[in-house]
């Protein structure tokens, strides 16, 4: 049976099962719950989790309305709350001291200070997001009320590994719970992912949407437009390792560069393959928002080469020499902040560009896309676990190519990790999350894992090590495999 709502557990049993992982998560409450004591002198009403993720394909297309095949891992976000009626201050700390406790008003329709980014702007986000959509269903939330806050991360940040969709969710989740509401996990989804675009990352919804939905001993196939997910329960025998390439990438502060910039690119590419196949301009400009929809249009003319695949459009139609601005406004008759509704998060994407490489980020997007359903068709099909586990690692290659020349945003240590990966028996290595630095995931023989992780350590880390980049002591929050956990849960105890 489907659970259609945010499971409540009185218990921790149900999401961190026994053995260690219930002892760490233990030790993690009761140190969230005595942070809360000596900071706000009160108990928590209740608390949250949702976890991160590791994408396993499917990267950068998920804005672009295509679907994605991540799995949770077990690393998460755990929030401690409770409500102060008559007050008007949001109070939000945090049980590692390196995040200092940051307090904002209990003001919904505040702005989030993009120029001076905070770690508590995510729970922000979340709050925002919350009102909006309470609002938009009737509901009476319109006399603020006080909230204190302790949060718990220990998915590692900027890697790549969603620690800021698992904030959003867990702070979510925590806000809809103590305002007494449970919603639908389907809409939780897309709430979530709307609301962290507050913090100025036009990003698609993979994150939060497999944050809050995750099934334990699943992946899942997310498709968008509605949010639906599928299980997928990948083939005996092999296992994912994940692997911190020890670069950071601070997506919220680098945003205008990289990965806004790719959002906007494909909105370029979207509208000038969609008036060079036939529509007017200002209809191409009002009508195309992302690949996804003029797919239609570049299949069709595939289909009149013989073909199904749509880069053939984008070989005919895009040049691979990058594009300036003038040659774009030219093709589309009209000037491009105008195109990009002066959308500022957009504006500032102009601001910081030369040229925009259309050819090669819509050919990235349209293979990426199939690569998905290759994954998952193999998934499915009658060949051996041996047989489908070297056919996903070679689409896990294909993708880290596509990723690093079409889509530019691998990086030299993703580059040197991933080669070192499949030079030590992965099946398959890529870059996985937004890249520009965080984590690789591999697929190894289940067999061989812990050889796999013995190798690159030795390979990768060493030196690192040595250098004093990372600590011995850190390598296993650095270098893990991992199983596909569970999603979101609210905790009354
Ligand atoms: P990470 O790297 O976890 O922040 C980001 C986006 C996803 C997706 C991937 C690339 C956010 C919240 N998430 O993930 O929606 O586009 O990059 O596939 O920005
Ligand atoms: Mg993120």
């Amino acid at each position: 049976q489907e659970e259609v709502s945010v499971p409540i557990f009185s218990s921790l049993e149900p999401v961190y099962g026994q053995g260690s992982q219930l002892e760490e998560a233990t030790a993690r409450f009761d140190v969230l719950k005595s942070k809360f004591n000596q900071v706000f002198d009160a108990s928590p009403q209740l608390f949250a989790r949702s976890p991160g993720r590791v994408n396993l394909i499917g990267e950068h297309i998920d804005y672009e309305g295509y679907s994605v095949l991540p799995m949770a891992i077990r690393q998460d976000t755990i929030i401690a709350i409770r409500k102060r009626e008559g007050q008007n201050q949001l109070r939000i700390a945090n049980v590692n001291d390196k995040y200092t406790m940051c307090t904002y008003p209990a003001d919904p329709h505040q702005e989030i200070d993009l120029k001076n980014h905070k770690w508590g702007h995510y729970f922000i986000c979340a709050y925002k997001g919350f009102y909006e959509y309470a609002k938009s269903k009737g509901m009476n939330v319109d006399s603020p009320v006080g909230l204190d806050v302790v949060v718990d991360g220990i998915v590692p940040t900027g890697s790549g590994l969603s620690s800021s969709a698992a904030f959003v969710c867990s702070s979510m989740i925590a806000i809809m719970s103590v305002f007494g509401e449970n919603f639908e996990k389907k809409e939780l989804a897309q709430l979530t992912c709307e609301c962290e675009r507050h913090i100025g990352t036009q990003s698609g919804g993979m994150d939060q949407a497999i944050s809050i939905m995750a099934k334990t001993g699943f992946a899942e196939l997310i498709d968008f437009n509605p949010v639906r997910a599928t299980d997928v329960k990948l083939p005996d025998g092999g296992s994912f390792v994940i692997a911190h390439s020890l670069a950071e990438s601070q997506k919220a502060v680098t945003a205008a560069k990289n990965y806004n910039n790719r959002v906007v690119e494909c909105r370029l590419a979207s509208i000038i393959l969609g008036i060079k196949l036939g529509m007017e301009p200002k209809e191409a400009i009002s009508k195309v928002k992302t690949l996804s929809d003029v797919e239609g249009l570049c299949v069709s003319f595939a289909g009149d080469r013989g073909s199904s695949d749509p880069v053939l459009a984008v070989k005919e139609y895009l040049k691979e020499e990058p594009y300036t601005a003038e040659e774009i406004e030219k093709i589309v008759e009209e000037k491009l902040p105008l195109i990009l509704n002066n959308d500022p998060t957009s504006l500032a994407v102009l601001n910081a560009a030369t040229h925009f490489k259309l050819h090669q980020r819509a050919a990235h997007v349209y293979s990426e896309a199939r690569r998905v359903h290759g994954f998952k068709d193999t998934v499915y099909s009658n060949l051996s676990d041996e047989e489908k586990l070297k056919k996903l690692g070679d689409l896990m290659n294909d993708s880290h190519y596509s990723c690093s020349v079409l889509y530019e945003c691998s990086c030299p240590e993703l580059e040197e990790l991933v080669q070192v990966s499949r030079e030590n028996g992965a099946l398959g290595a890529r870059l996985t999350g937004a890249g520009w630095g965080g984590c690789t995931v591999s697929l190894v023989k289940e067999s061989g894992v812990s050889q796999f992780i013995a190798a690159v350590k030795e390979k990768y880390y060493k030196k690192r090590i040595e250098k004093g980049v990372v600590k011995e002591e850190d390598m296993e929050l650095y270098l893990f495999a991992s199983k596909p956990s569970s999603g979101a849960a609210i905790f009354n105890f």
